[in-house]
């Protein structure tokens, strides 16, 4: 018997780059469990991600959308990775530019076996887009549990967030009456507001997936 008392940790703040893939042929080997951050160009992904771990400029985040156009992966633990794809939807990308990160990014949610959840990013003021409800679809089908964040709820005030919030309830239960796989939370980079539920919801996902070291205490 274990006389230790010992407790599950996900080490956000110790991530690190590992590699940008091109495509599913660059990513690294399918194996543990990783969580990947989707949604529109510009939607707060990357800055997010720096939020969660807690470390500046890990993902690079920039005013101009399309900033992230690989997919972007950061190393939690050895089997546990943050995956940062590029974003959809800028409606001034270049045909074949969008074509090009549609067909990356559809390949990848269909093909990682080592996908445990999508936290898709929406800006609080416009969510619920096209592309935002193929990818909720899209996982409804496949069975993968999405997370919503509503970015930039720090540039809304607290009335029209909570419109927001309603909105989004009520679509969530339109494509998902289960109620098991979609949930959501509002959520601010630079407020850091949000990011211990964000945490709470990835570990979640992470332990419930993959067995974690555990760290005796
Ligand atoms: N006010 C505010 N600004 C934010 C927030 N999150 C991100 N931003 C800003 O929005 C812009 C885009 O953020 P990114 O994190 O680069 O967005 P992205 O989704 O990674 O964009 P792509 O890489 O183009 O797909 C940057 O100027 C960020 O500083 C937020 O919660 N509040
Ligand atoms: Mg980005």
């Amino acid at each position: 018997m274990n006389l230790f008392m010992s407790k599950t940790l996900v080490r956000y703040h110790s991530a690190k780059f590992l590699v940008s893939a091109p495509s599913i042929v660059g990513c690294p080997n399918d194996l543990g469990c990783e969580v990947a951050f989707a949604g529109r160009s510009n939607a707060g992904k990357s800055s997010a991600i720096n939020t969660l771990t807690g470390i500046k400029g890990l993902a690079r985040t920039s005013k101009t959308p399309g900033r992230t156009q690989l997919i972007n992966f950061f190393q939690l633990d050895p089997e546990m990775r943050l995956v940062d794809l590029p974003g959809y939807g800028y409606a001034k990308v270049p045909r074949h530019i969008k074509e090009n990160w549609g067909l990356k990014v559809s390949e990848y949610l269909q093909l990682r076996q080592s996908l445990a959840g999508l936290v898709l990013l929406m800006d609080i003021r416009h969510p619920l887009q096209k592309f935002d409800l193929q990818i909720l679809t899209w996982a409804i089908h496949a069975g993968v549990p999405v997370h919503a964040l509503l970015t930039k709820s720090d540039k809304v005030s607290k009335g029209k967030a909570n419109n927001m919030l309603l909105n989004v309830d009520r679509e969530f239960k339109h494509l998902d009456p289960t109620e098991e796989l979609l949930t959501f939370q509002i959520f601010s980079s630079p407020k850091k507001v949000g990011v211990i539920d964000l945490k709470e919801t990835l570990d979640h996902w992470f332990t419930s997936n993959f067995s974690l070291p555990t760290q005796n205490l």
